[in-house]
């Protein structure tokens, strides 16, 4: 097997690993506490450490109770087609919280998005308007990153683009798979490989990262 090997320009991306996404959580993403540990692992082997947290205010838009409807249905919002979830990392409660075994610690940045009430964000680099940045391709840019690594949750939402974001900033992308879990509504994961493949990004497993596994 070819490992690949960590080097100073690389940045380990950790998205959404929050209550609200696992077991028990309000958006619960199936086996979205297995994540943990391998990330606990996976992040002390990286120079830079980037951890993304939904931070939504009450009634926030991309909620389905803010529209009187229900969760996984569809609406038109001013920038398009959005998902209607349940309530879920609203701002200052314990959903919003990482989970309490995933270690904080190394965390050097934490970017929170999803904070204006009209807009959601996926990525952890702009939101779901595509113009509103989070100043994260600029943080990485100043602290010299080549390469990110991403890992967490959701595969198919927050994973899907803040990679295929970061590609579109011109780094080079690895979605490390068995540190991620999906939702999964309608053979999403399925597509969200598709357009990150048709991104740029690549893919690989932790035993693939030298000293990792
Ligand atoms: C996410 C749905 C809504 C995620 C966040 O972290 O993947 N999914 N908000
Ligand atoms: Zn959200």
């Amino acid at each position: 097997m070819t490992t690949i090997a960590i080097e100073p320009s690389d940045c380990l991306i950790v998205v959404d690993v929050q209550n609200d996404f696992c077991e028990g959580g309000a958006l619960a993403v199936p086996d979205g506490d297995a994540v943990v540990e391998p990330i606990n692992h996976l992040a002390v082997r990286f120079p830079v450490i980037v951890f993304t947290q939904d931070w939504h205010t009450p009634a926030h838009a991309s909620f389905a109770s803010t529209h009187g409807k229900t969760p996984f249905e569809m609406t038109q919002l001013a920038y398009g087609v959005q998902v209607l979830w349940p309530d879920h990392c609203v701002m200052g409660t314990s959903g919003a919280e990482f989970h309490p075994m995933l270690d904080q610690r190394a965390a050097q940045l934490i970017v929170r998005k999803g904070f204006h009430p009209e807009v959601d964000s996926y990525s952890g680099f702009q939101e779901a308007d595509r113009m509103t940045k989070t100043g994260l391709a600029s943080y990485l840019g100043e602290r010299s990153v080549k390469r990110v690594f991403v890992c967490g949750l959701a595969t198919d939402f927050c994973v899907n683009w803040t990679a295929q974001d970061a590609a579109q900033a011109g780094f080079e992308v690895f979605v490390i798979e068995d540190a991620c879990r999906g939702i999964d509504l309608d053979g999403s994961v399925e597509a969200a490989r598709q357009a990150m493949t048709a991104a740029g990004c690549h893919f690989l497993t932790i035993d693939e990262i030298e000293g990792a596994a």
